[in-house]
């Protein structure tokens, strides 16, 4: 095979998050136990244990499970990430998952909970319930509690052990986990598929039991990414039906029973154990997840254990680095520190220690942001006598897409640095000048305007062709002229964005052609934020039709199934988006007072 067409297999670790930070090695303030835990199926999971060797009382348990690796983990993440819980006072427990590393069993991509009519199945929950028995049984001198925590799938491992918990599992802080993978995390935004992360994170998972990385031809993967051509390729060329994932993805292009049966959300009936779910403004993977989680555990939270912190942070930012500088944009507080110290570290000692917390709650109104003619963005609705059919257009074509982030696109881990961990925050700028890209923006502000909540997109559109993705950027513009930093004159820093495949605008388990030039309605939920546009800064909002390559394109042209398109498929379509009284396109903000 030529090299492009290989897989490697590397020993670096993907969770970036995790990076050293000292280098004295935390460990040897601990006496480790390596074993192998034995799950009610016999399978037994490879586990490292961390008791302190200094003298003390009986201690919690603080357990991370994952599929990355747990030979790297311990050292990395004592120094950093849980510094403050070393601090405090726990028995460290880190365990590889069924398949990965050096445990037992098979390894299945965010394997669905077990059916209830078997009691001998097994899923992650029970692997987590099991492994918290087996140590309160086992590890001497522990005060009867434990804690989960963990980041992205070990976030999410993490909101499984919620499922079916064991009573001694006290506290657990889910963080960036994902909770729906077609609605909102890593392998699809509203149905449409996120191309280059979906094919990187398949290779990097299944390729190997350890973590591997496919070998591109080339440093800037977008030229490659567009020589595929159609999806079919990619297995026919490259992955020849050898990876689970992509072949999962190639048979469910829409919300059938097998993302819904993986999606977390219908699991989440009851808040059974106190949960401190963390997220980040500008998480590149998993955004939706935290958000979700928390959104559908406060529906039951009637005893007030159910708590969101959201900060200023990529993907697992908060667990390195004082967090106050993330890309170009900084924060002039040590956010990053700040959680650690006082919120994680505060949350599991009140929990499992009993020691005290103190968490706030917070309001905001809807305000409409109206597309206007020129370029304007506006709070005042359309005007009734502008003319109904008011519209911007452009021609969206797959064969010349929008890069979603500066080229050169890096493999996405690639492992000399990627511009993939802070691609949300990059100046828009770079695009803010193509004829597929069309931007609305307000006067300078007269007084600061504070979003604190919901952003919805409210698109009416249209398009000459039969299908269409609509993606919907928030943006601050900051003045030209800078006061303190002259680099950031006229920057246009993303506050919220997404993107909504056409196809679904009736239900995502129901595809269906659009008609076209027919004005639709589309709503793109925007997520929420909490952000202080500043008084002199513009609000801008961009709208393109192509995000490539973690946006696959769409061909234009209806298929039923995009996996199988055909390359002649892909066509050019002309796209309209309407700003009138009777369309009146616009971006609904949660405002808060300033
Ligand atoms: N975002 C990664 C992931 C989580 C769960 C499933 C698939 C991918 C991660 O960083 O772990």
């Amino acid at each position: 095979m030529p090299p492009c067409h290989r897989f490697v297999f590397s020993l670096w670790c993907v969770v970036a998050p995790l990076a050293a930070q000292e280098t004295s090695d935390p460990t040897e303030a601990f006496t480790k136990v390596d074993t192998m835990i034995p799950m009610r199926d016999g399978v037994r999971l490879h586990t490292s244990i961390f008791v302190p060797k200094a003298d003390h009382g009986p201690l919690p348990f603080m357990l991370q499970r994952t599929p990355y690796g747990i030979d790297e983990t311990p050292r990395r993440a004592l120094a950093g990430y849980m510094k403050a819980l070393v601090d405090e006072g726990y028995v460290f427990v880190f365990q590889d998952i069924r398949g990965r590393f050096k445990s037992e069993g098979r390894f299945v991509m965010q394997r669905p909970p077990r059916s209830s009519s078997d009691p001998r199945a097994i899923d992650e929950s029970t692997d987590a319930y099991d492994t918290i028995d087996w140590l309160l049984k086992n590890v001497a001198r522990h005060n009867g509690r434990a804690g989960m925590l963990g980041i992205s799938y070990d976030g999410w491992l993490t909101a499984m052990a919620l499922l079916d918990p064991h009573p001694a599992l006290r506290a657990v802080s889910p963080q960036a986990s994902p909770a729906d993978m077609f609605l909102g995390d890593d392998f699809h935004h509203n149905g449409a598929f996120r191309l280059s992360y979906g094919f990187e994170y398949a290779v990097l998972t299944e390729a190997s039991d350890t973590n591997a990385q496919f070998t591109f031809d080339r440093y800037d993967t977008f030229d490659w990414y567009l020589a595929l051509g159609a999806l079919s390729n990619a297995n026919a060329r490259y992955l020849h039906g050898s990876l689970p994932s992509w072949n999962d993805f190639v048979a469910h292009p829409n919300y059938d029973a097998f993302w819904q049966r993986q999606a977390i959300g219908p699991y989440l009936s009851r808040v059974a154990v106190p949960t401190l779910n963390v997220g980040g403004w500008w998480d590149q993977e998993d955004f939706y997840g935290p958000l979700k989680i928390y959104e559908l555990l406060e529906r039951h939270d009637s005893l007030n254990r159910n708590f969101l912190v959201v900060g200023p942070w990529n993907h697992g930012g908060w667990a390195r680095g004082p967090g106050n500088q993330l890309g170009n944009i900084r924060f002039g507080v040590n956010t990053g520190e700040y959680f650690r110290d006082s919120v994680q570290a505060t949350f599991f000692a009140h929990y499992l220690k009993d020691k005290p917390l103190d968490l706030p709650e917070r309001t905001s109104r809807a305000r409409d942001l109206y597309f206007a003619s020129a370029g304007r963005l506006s709070f005042e609705r359309p005007p009734l006598e502008r003319a109904p059919s008011a519209f911007d257009s452009y021609v969206s074509d797959p064969a010349h897409p929008v890069p979603y982030r500066n080229r050169p696109i890096e493999p996405t881990y690639y492992p000399k640095g990627s511009g993939w961990y802070t691609w949300l925050l990059q100046d828009q700028r770079f695009v803010q000048s193509r004829p597929d890209v069309l931007s609305w923006e307000t006067e300078p502000l007269g007084e600061d305007v504070v979003v604190r909540g919901d952003i919805v997109a409210h698109l009416f559109a249209a398009t000459t062709g039969s299908d269409a993705d609509w993606i919907v950027k928030l943006i601050d513009v900051y003045p030209d002229d800078h006061p303190t930093d002259p680099t950031l004159g006229g920057y246009q820093l993303m506050v919220a964005n997404d993107v909504f495949r056409g196809r679904f605008r009736n239900g995502f388990e129901r595809p269906e052609p659009i008609v076209p030039n027919a004005v639709v309605e589309y709503v793109v939920d925007l997520h929420t934020q909490d952000y202080r546009f500043l008084r002199g800064h513009r609000i801008m909002v961009q709208v393109q039709s192509t995000w490539f390559p973690i946006i696959d394109r769409n061909p234009q042209t209806y298929v039923p199934n995009i996996f199988l398109a055909k390359d002649s498929d892909y066509r050019k379509a002309t796209h309209r988006i309407y700003r009138s009284a009777r369309y009146p396109s616009r971006v609904t903000l949660a405002v808060a007072a300033p």
